[in-house]
């Protein structure tokens, strides 16, 4: 845990008791705050392990700041109770990444800290970022948005990394964060409704880099193209990152290589990381050599880090290869544009689909259907799934994953290809038939797990 200093003997605020809300609170008064805590529902307030405050009776002129859960509406549709209960009062609004930032600026000024943002590819990059650190044997902090708070973290000191993924509601409520590397791996429309327009959820992410003391931006999309020369107008060190733009990039991949600007060759060929197939993982990998790099990691350090890098769980995690077929568990797709990455990096493909339909389908897939030799539809989706796959796709309605999980891999043991993949990316919401994403993933896992058995 990193206790919470700058606010000893200070009263807080703080609302949404979460994850992130829990560990901000018990850091808070590990370090001296008086903490106003409270969650707008019951189940969550049960949870807590320390006095709560109903923060709709309180005196709001008596607290010296509301902390606020990144989930929690700071801005749109419409600002939650809390925020407007203190601007009324004048109380700053800030939230747990923010209170690290004053720690680390209080503590230990110069300590290493890696952020990370973007709308794809974050938790990839933030995880690669630190396998490689870990692998070339620094001391790692890893958290943000990738799920272990950040407060949960050994304190900031010189010699240990923060790696920290942020999500556009953390800095948004982190106005002094200021990264010793900062990536801006990408920007694509997300969580609008919560920010109100592309260029507002945009000026939120460039604050990160426009306040890192190196900016690594990506350059395969106007608005990072557009935040890069800005941030560099202003006097930032900027390096330009690309899987897309070779031209302009000082860090680039192309072909599955990667090189830098000036370089007559590739310096690494990624082939050598099996879990990081794709054009967009090409796009992770170069940021993560460009961040490792920034902090003094050696080239070979960081080839051995990608070439070990286990992929994260449920995203084109290679569970399993038998005999030739690679059986690959991307639960995490849960709509057709997450899909989208995992059927566009493989080929000969006997894909695992359905569950619980977003808007759309899988009609945006049509254009890589080719790649499919045959799929396998599961779960509430299934007649729609098979309307849309139509003569174009052959498929099977297997209703539930185990069912599935055995036929695709019979025909993949069965077909003439070199590498069969058996790929779960449903493209699809997994409640209906399991408690979320993470049991789906498991429930392949343990499907593919006897097949090997047998
Ligand atoms: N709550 C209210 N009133 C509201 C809204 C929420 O009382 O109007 C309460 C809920 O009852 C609940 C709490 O707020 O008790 C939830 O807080 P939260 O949504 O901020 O969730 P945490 O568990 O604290 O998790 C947060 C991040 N969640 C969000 O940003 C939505 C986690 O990111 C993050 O891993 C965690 O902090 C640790 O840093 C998750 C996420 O979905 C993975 N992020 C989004 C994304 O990646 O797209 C941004």
């Amino acid at each position: 845990m990193t206790p919470v200093s700058t606010f000893k003997d200070k009263r807080v605020a703080l609302f949404g008791l979460g994850g992130s809300g829990l560990s901000t609170a018990r850091a808070l008064i590990s370090g001296g705050a008086q903490v106003a805590a409270w969650d707008d529902g019951a189940a969550s307030r049960a949870k807590a392990d320390f006095p709560l405050v109903d923060l709709t009776h309180a005196d709001w002129s008596a607290f010296s700041a509301l902390v606020l859960s990144p989930g929690v509406p700071f801005t749109h549709p419409k600002p939650h109770w809390t925020v407007e209960r203190a601007r009324a009062a004048g109380v700053e609004v800030i939230g747990d990444i923010e209170l690290f930032a004053r720690e680390r600026a209080a503590r230990a000024p110069h300590a290493p800290l890696i952020a990370i943002t973007g709308t794809n590819g974050k938790s990839t990059t933030t995880a690669l970022i630190a396998h490689i650190l870990r692998e070339a044997g620094r001391d790692v902090a890893l958290g943000g948005n990738i799920g272990v708070p950040v407060l949960d973290l050994p304190p900031p000191s010189e010699d240990r990394i923060h790696v920290i993924e942020c999500s556009t509601f953390q800095i948004d409520l982190a106005p002094s964060l200021k990264p010793s590397v900062g990536l801006l791996i990408n920007l694509t429309p997300d969580h609008l409704d919560r920010h109100g327009s592309m260029e507002k959820y945009a000026a939120i992410k460039e604050r990160l880099v426009a306040a890192s003391d190196l900016a690594l931006v990506g350059l395969d999309d106007e608005y990072c193209r557009a935040v890069a020369a800005r941030v560099q107008l202003r006097g930032r060190r900027v390096v330009g990152v690309s899987a897309a733009r070779s031209a302009q990039a000082d860090v680039f991949v192309e072909v599955r290589r990667l090189f830098v600007k000036g370089g007559a060759a590739s310096l690494i060929d990624l082939r050598i990381a099996p879990n990081l197939r794709g054009a967009h993982n090409g796009q992770n990998a170069a940021f993560a050599f460009a961040a490792a790099r920034a902090v003094g990691v050696s080239l070979e350090d960081i080839q051995s880090g990608l070439a070990s890098f286990p992929g994260l769980a449920h995203r084109m995690e290679l569970v399993a290869r038998i005999g030739a077929t690679l059986f690959v568990n991307d639960s995490k797709a849960t709509n057709a544009d997450a899909a989208e990455k995992a059927l566009a990096s493989y080929h000969d493909i006997f894909w695992i689909l359905g569950g619980k339909a977003k808007e759309g389908g899988v009609e945006p897939l049509r254009p890589l259907f080719p790649r499919i030799r045959k799929a396998y539809l599961i779960g509430a989706a299934t007649q729609d799934f098979a309307a849309s796959l139509g003569q174009a796709v052959p498929h099977e309605r297997c209703g539930t994953l185990d069912k599935a999980v055995a036929a695709a891999a019979r025909d993949a043991a069965a077909c003439d290809a070199n590498e069969p993949v058996v790929l779960l990316s449903p493209a699809c919401a997994s409640y209906d038939q399991f408690a979320n994403f993470e049991a789906r993933g498991d429930a392949f896992r343990l499907a593919v797990a006897q097949l090997k058995g047998t």
